[in-house]
């Protein structure tokens, strides 16, 4: 199995997601966290484990971080604008990414979508690939498509359960709603590790609430982004949920 020890401590995930500039575009933005160095410089001072971010960003921002932060990139992605089936394409390869310092990769799979096998197929050969180069492979898997109930616990499992059968080192999916979901999902996902992410911002005292339940559940973390980086004192944030995952 691929080491995760290049993007853990202490066996724990703590990663700051900033992909959203591409996936939701300047609606998530304010004049502070559109700049990816503000971002960077968070993610040091809060001290997570690693920043994941679409290739461009890594390409234009990321130099001058890359002995002080673990960089994960993203390789596929789509904009919110688009009306069509939902499908990520590909938009960096392997190679570029071990280029630009990865310590690992991304990829979603939008499960249940009428191109879900094409993006499985993909999503398979890249883990070949990545592994080929040491590189651990996290897994979007996100529900979603026609008559696809994304908030379902079962579903958002049968999703996890998908990454394991394809080789995902880690799944990243959102929280199924209680810690029983969640500890079920995490069963069901085996040795592949869970990561869930933050979601649309919510208050301080839901976000560590959501953080105790996610830990006593058996993930390795969080990966989060909007939580943190439109918090009004992120650093604050990020020291509140430190102190769940890392105690
Ligand atoms: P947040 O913690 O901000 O929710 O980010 C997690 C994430 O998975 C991002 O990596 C990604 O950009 C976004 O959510 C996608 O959300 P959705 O597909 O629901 O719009």
């Amino acid at each position: 199995m691929v080491s995760l020890q290049k993007i853990t401590r202490k066996g724990k995930a703590f990663f700051l997601a900033y992909d959203q500039g591409l996936e939701h575009g300047p609606r998530d933005l304010s004049v502070t966290n559109a700049d990816p160095d503000y971002i960077f410089q968070l993610a040091i001072h809060g001290k997570f484990t690693a920043v994941i971010t679409q290739k461009g960003v890594a390409q234009k921002y990321y130099h001058p971080y890359r002995f002080k932060i673990p960089l994960i990139i993203k390789l596929n992605g789509k904009t919110s604008l688009s009306q069509a089936e939902p499908y990520a394409g590909l938009l960096c390869t392997i190679e570029e990414a071990v280029s630009l310092g990865a310590s690992a990769v991304g990829y979603t799979v939008y499960v249940g979508s009428k191109r879900e096998s094409e993006m499985l197929e993909i999503f398979s050969a890249i883990v070949y690939e990545a592994h080929a180069h040491g590189l651990p492979v996290i897994g979007w898997m996100y529900p979603r498509g026609e008559g696809v109930d994304d908030t379902d616990p079962a579903i958002v499992t049968y999703a996890a359960r998908v990454g394991l059968e394809v080789g995902a080192d880690i799944v990243k999916v959102k929280y199924p709603g209680s810690e029983q979901a969640l500890s079920w999902l995490v069963h069901c996902a085996g040795n592949t590790k869970v990561v869930i992410s933050g979601g649309s911002k919510a208050t301080e005292e839901d976000v560590v609430a959501t953080t105790k339940a996610v830990m006593a559940s058996g993930t390795l973390g969080l990966a989060i982004g909007r939580n943190i980086w439109q918090q009004e004192n992120p650093l604050e944030m990020a020291a509140k949920l430190r102190e769940v995952i890392f105690k």
